[in-house]
């Protein structure tokens, strides 16, 4: 029998530096109710959905920048959209980023939450492949993200949720085959995955144009790949001057977009997924049992850099 879960994707479009959460988390809200208005179980936020970006910029205060973070979650801004999931009964999935004190020091991580039905965190995750750098670079904009946050340290876990199991992924994340075969081999079958994609970064114009088929290419691939869905959800349009791709998409197992925002604001997409398929292909073409073959692959011992090119 068939094992459907409705999930909307709720788009956003930019948030100011100066929109305070207040105002950012009745936004949440208005697409939290259009989602269960939709009849959905769940709806998922981008990547760091609570403020702007800020690894646009260099900030140098300490203060101002540990107001991008939360130390606790639901911290009591975001407390509302908790209290209206278990009203509405319906879950989440939300961005944000994560500061918590340990051993006496401040620990930065760029994390999602999975929240029930019952507003409980059932899941949590914190990203992994952080872009960009740690210090200023010579590009027209820049992209800081290992200067504000540490690696991820809770690995790529699949949590029973949602009459299924259910994996999160954050940006970056989802270029890379490893996130979603960590996840793959763990059974998954629906990954979440938010994000922030500037355009305009470096001076690469080829990149540019190509940056929304990139992004839907590796979602797509690691959905088949894996035979699981993939709900992508991003933040967009035009921030603090910084352009960001839109176009958040549903992905089924067969590899195919379902459903895919047209806009790039506050926007709600919504797909009945069938859980169960996924199995035709996890018994059949992607039976990793049967047919992976990890043993002869080879033991890579480091990774090659660049190739130098012959003079
Ligand atoms: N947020 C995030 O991970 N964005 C990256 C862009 C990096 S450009 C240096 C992405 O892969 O979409």
């Amino acid at each position: 029998m068939a094992r459907f879960v409705k999930v909307a994707a709720a788009q956003m479009g930019p948030v100011a530096r100066d929109e305070d959460r207040t105002c950012v988390v009745a936004r949440l809200l208005k697409m939290m109710r259009e989602a269960k208005d939709w009849g959905c179980d769940i709806v998922v936020y981008p990547e760091l959905a609570l403020t702007t970006f800020f690894p646009r910029w260099l900030i140098e205060d300490e203060a101002e920048l540990d107001s991008y973070y939360e130390t606790e979650m639901p911290s009591p801004d975001v407390q509302p959209l908790f209290d209206e999931a278990r009203k509405l009964g319906i879950g989440f999935q939300l961005g944000y980023c994560e500061i918590v004190n340990e051993g006496g020091r401040k620990r930065r991580f760029n994390t999602s939450v999975l929240v029930d039905k019952n507003g409980e965190i059932i899941g949590k995750y914190r990203k992994i492949h952080m872009p960009g750098n740690s210090e200023l670079w010579d590009k027209p904009a820049q992209h800081l993200e290992k200067r504000y946050f540490e690696i991820g340290d809770l690995g790529f876990p699949v949590f029973e949720g949602f009459g299924g199991r259910i994996g999160m992924a954050i940006c970056n994340d989802r270029r890379w085959p490893e996130t979603y075969r960590c996840m793959g081999i763990q059974s998954v079958e629906m990954i979440m995955i938010g994000y922030n994609t500037p355009v305009g970064i470096d001076y690469n114009f080829d990149h540019d144009v190509l940056a929304s088929f990139h992004n839907h290419l590796v979602l797509q691939a690691g959905a088949h790949q894996n035979a699981t869905w993939v709900v992508a959800v991003a933040k967009c349009g035009i921030e603090e001057s910084s352009k960001m791709i839109g176009q958040s998409c549903i992905v089924a197992p067969s590899g195919e977009i379902v459903a895919m925002t047209s806009t790039l604001g506050d926007e709600v997409i919504v797909h009945k997924c069938d859980l169960d398929a996924g199995l035709p292909y996890k018994e059949d073409l992607f039976n990793f049992g049967l047919h992976r073959r990890p043993e002869h692959y080879g033991l890579i011992v480091e990774t090659a850099g660049p190739i130098t090119p012959q003079k």
